[in-house]
């Protein structure tokens, strides 16, 4: 994987065109303080040797899953996701802690995100990715390929040579390889990408660790979840219900949280 430093998108009006967008300075040390408290705690529970680039589901599966739940419903990213979406509804699909160890971290090759998500339907999703830590091509952070949703290409995967995270990658010409843009953020800054805009990150080979929250986004309006396939809840976070379906759960306008926190709480992460 190679980067052209070419500087990364920070134009919400050109989102649409390049396939994603960077915010800075979203979120405040306090507030980053607290969610590296809360990462540790989960990290403090698991097996020593159980890898960390999937805690998947921490609005579900953490023991304090309120903390990322609320997170995942405040304003900011609410109005970046919103915004990237065009967007005044939005549920929030799933979330995922992707923390790569120091010097141990490992890739994930060349993907589009459209594939990873079975029973849902339509092409407008976004993804925001949130700095816990500093992320930067020494850590491995994400790059992006710019303008590669266009036309929403649905791209063959192939499996990868292995010692990866996902095992299956995209195929990549060295041109488009040499188009790709490294997202570097400062803890508390986001980007936001494209279901379909082609994306990876290298290995963590630093002494740094690289922590980062991602959280799927659709546009409530045109996107349809099937809950059956999938598995896990799905949540009305921004609207005024026009498009709520039976079995979302509404959390928008500060309504309260619900008293459990979906169907996978007991299969805590240690168990994936
Ligand atoms: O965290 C990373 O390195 C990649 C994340 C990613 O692929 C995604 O958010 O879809």
């Amino acid at each position: 994987m190679m980067s052209e430093q070419t500087s990364a998108n920070e134009d919400p009006g050109l989102y649409a065109a390049e396939g994603y967008c960077v915010q800075r300075g979203l979120f405040s040390p306090a507030e980053l303080a607290a969610l590296r408290r809360s990462l540790e705690r989960m990290i403090e529970e698991l097996p020593a040797d159980r890898r960390l680039e999937s805690l998947v589901e921490p609005h579900i599966r953490a023991v304090d899953w309120r903390t990322w739940l609320e997170l995942a419903r405040d304003e900011r990213l609410l109005d970046a996701a919103g915004g990237a979406l065009g967007s005044s509804e939005l549920l929030l699909l799933s979330t995922h802690l992707l923390v790569k160890q120091p010097r141990d971290g490992l890739a994930l090759c060349w993907h589009q995100d459209n594939t990873y998500w079975p029973g849902v339907t339509g092409v407008d999703v976004c993804t925001i990715w949130l700095a816990i830590d500093d992320s930067d091509l020494g850590n491995g952070c994400m790059q992006v390929i710019p303008r590669t949703h266009s036309g929403y290409p649905e791209l063959e995967m192939v499996a990868t040579e292995g010692g990866d995270l996902l095992g299956v990658r995209v195929e990549v010409s060295p041109g488009m390889e040499a188009d790709a843009v490294a997202l570097e953020l400062d803890a508390g800054d986001l980007s936001i990408h494209d279901s379909f805009v082609i994306h990876g990150s290298e290995e963590n080979e630093s002494s740094r660790r690289r922590a980062g929250l991602t959280l799927r986004y659709a546009n409530a309006a045109s996107v349809k979840v099937d809950l059956d396939k999938h598995r896990k809840p799905v949540y009305y976070v921004r609207g005024a219900g026009e498009s709520l379906e039976m079995g979302q759960r509404d959390i928008s306008a500060a309504k309260p949280l619900p008293e459990d926190p979906g169907v996978h709480r007991s299969r805590r992460f240690d168990s994936l």
